[in-house]
């Protein structure tokens, strides 16, 4: 048998023990996710143990990896490691999950040289930190490790991390490749394989996730806030708005949104025009303009072709769903016909979003949901955090992001395709006398973990606002490229 028809006959096999599961299944941070993968109950099906460690060892072979010996990530890649061991004549290492207190206090269990090079084997990888667990005391100890080899790679951003630390990983099944295999056997229908790639495209694991199942608790926050590229984002979100901007603000180079909080519309069009060049997106506040009238979409579209920028208007809706379909799609200022961008509180529940996506999303648009906020004293904290992102993953196609404050330490996974704004951004830091609290661009993109940087009276109050949008540009910009 060919190593591929192995493979496939060992996914069938999977799937008839349920080591892989399809239905529905509540994890830790509430998601409800379409797949299950428990790979414990192999150890009791030595024909389905003794496929995986063959597999295993072929793909390593065939990938052209070399080591000294082997070491399993406890516990249930333990079996795994011992069988590859004996059948190829591999010595073996162990981990001890928790040090003894006693006697060796060892970590590491075995016989070795420091400067041999060992393999890390491991049964499933979703964000790639419980083998980074394994891999530090294996350093620690001088043994050099190059290679991980795992039998299910949920493709949820573990390969990204397990390269960040010079890590090659060998999967003998990608997920993919699961999902083509049970279908093609007709063990899966085609709407059961989308809603799986759905869920795993809108689940993906951030660099600070950890290993637990989809990355439901988050590690300690990082110092700095390690970071994919907008591009690549781009490829990871199902909403056009979303995609339009990564891509924008990778092309112009900036993550810069003005809040434009001027005294009239006719003063907002000048400033826009100005500050065009500098900008990603112009965020507006419709309701503060006095001379607002039916030109007022028009002429700003048309400066935000010219200049390459979108348009926010931030109506911070939070009405029931019926009442927002009338004030996004209607009333005087018709806000989903010029504007590619609004925001909502979650306070009313799901049904401000169905409400507000029955306008908008025929028309392309993008909703950020507001799950924190810059004012002193917030309610949006906590689990009102978590419940936004809940809400943003049943709405992968509509919801586009955050307004956020500090996402690098949530603890709820969310998909990376979804893009993180922080309002209360001054380069001075401080606050304003009524609430509003001031961090530095390089703070917010940093540590804070953001994507967009929104600016109002920094640039629009200053003697030269086009100079000062340059600025907030330059720095949003370099903290984005030394973050990533
Ligand atoms: O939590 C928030 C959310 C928003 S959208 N805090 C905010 O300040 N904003 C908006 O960002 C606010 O309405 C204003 O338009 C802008 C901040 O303006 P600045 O002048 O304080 O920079």
């Amino acid at each position: 048998m060919s190593t591929e028809d192995k493979i496939d006959a060992l996914i069938v096999r999977l799937h008839e023990i349920e080591a892989v599961k399809f239905g529905e299944f509540t994890l830790k941070s509430g998601l409800v996710s379409p797949i299950y993968v428990d790979l414990r109950v192999i150890v009791s099906y030595p024909d389905v143990l003794a496929s995986v460690a063959g597999c295993m060892w072929e793909v390593l072979k065939r990938n052209g990896a070399e080591f000294d010996n082997m070491c399993g990530v406890p516990y249930t890649a333990l079996p795994i490691a011992t069988c590859m061991s004996l059948n190829n004549d591999c010595p073996m290492l162990m981990r001890r999950k928790e040090v003894k207190d006693y006697g060796t206090k060892k970590a590491i269990e075995g016989a070795f040289t420091s400067g041999q090079t060992c393999l890390i084997v491991e049964d499933l990888v979703t964000s790639g930190a419980s083998v980074m667990e394994t891999v530090e005391p294996l350093n620690d100890v001088g043994l050099v490790t190059k290679d991980v080899v795992v039998l299910i790679d949920r493709e949820q951003g573990g390969e990204a991390r397990l390269r960040s630390h010079d890590l090659r990983l060998h999967a003998v099944l990608p997920l993919s490749r699961v999902l083509k295999t049970l279908e093609a056997k007709n063990l899966m229908s085609a709407e059961l394989v989308a809603t799986v790639k759905a869920f795993i495209a809108a689940n993906q694991t951030g660099p600070n996730a950890s290993g637990n199942e989809m990355g439901a608790a988050a590690a300690p926050t990082p110092a700095v806030f390690k970071r994919d590229s907008y591009e690549h984002r781009a490829t990871l979100t199902e909403n056009k708005c979303a995609k339009d901007l990564w891509n924008l603000m990778a092309r112009k180079k900036t993550n810069l949104c003005v809040a434009a909080d001027v005294g009239t519309a006719k003063e907002l069009i000048v400033l826009a025009d100005k500050i065009g060049p500098e900008i990603c997106i112009l965020k507006t506040h419709c309701d503060l303009y006095p001379d607002f009238d039916d030109a007022f979409g028009a002429t700003l579209l048309e400066l935000a072709a010219k200049h390459d920028f979108m348009i926010f208007e931030d109506r911070k809706f939070a009405d029931i769903g019926n009442t927002v379909v009338g004030q996004y799609s209607s009333g005087v200022h018709k806000i989903a016909d010029w504007s590619h961008i609004t925001n909502a509180h979650i306070v009313p529940g799901a049904g401000i979003i169905d409400g507000l996506k029955q306008v908008g999303l025929p028309k392309g648009r993008g909703l950020l949901l507001l799950a924190e906020m810059s004012s002193a004293g917030t309610m949006a904290k906590g689990q009102y955090t978590e419940d936004a992102i809940a809400m943003a993953a049943k709405h992968p196609d509509f919801v586009m992001g955050f307004i956020s404050t500090r996402p690098s330490a949530w603890k709820g996974a969310w998909s990376r395709g979804l893009v993180q704004m922080t309002p209360g951004v001054q380069l001075g830091g401080g606050g304003d006398g009524l609430g509003q609290q001031y961090n530095t661009p390089d703070r917010v993109i940093k540590e804070c973990g953001s994507d967009v940087i929104i600016v109002g009276r920094g640039i629009y109050k200053a003697a030269d606002p086009v100079a000062s949008a340059a600025e907030y540009r330059k720095a949003g910009w370099d903290a984005y490229v030394s973050a990533l």
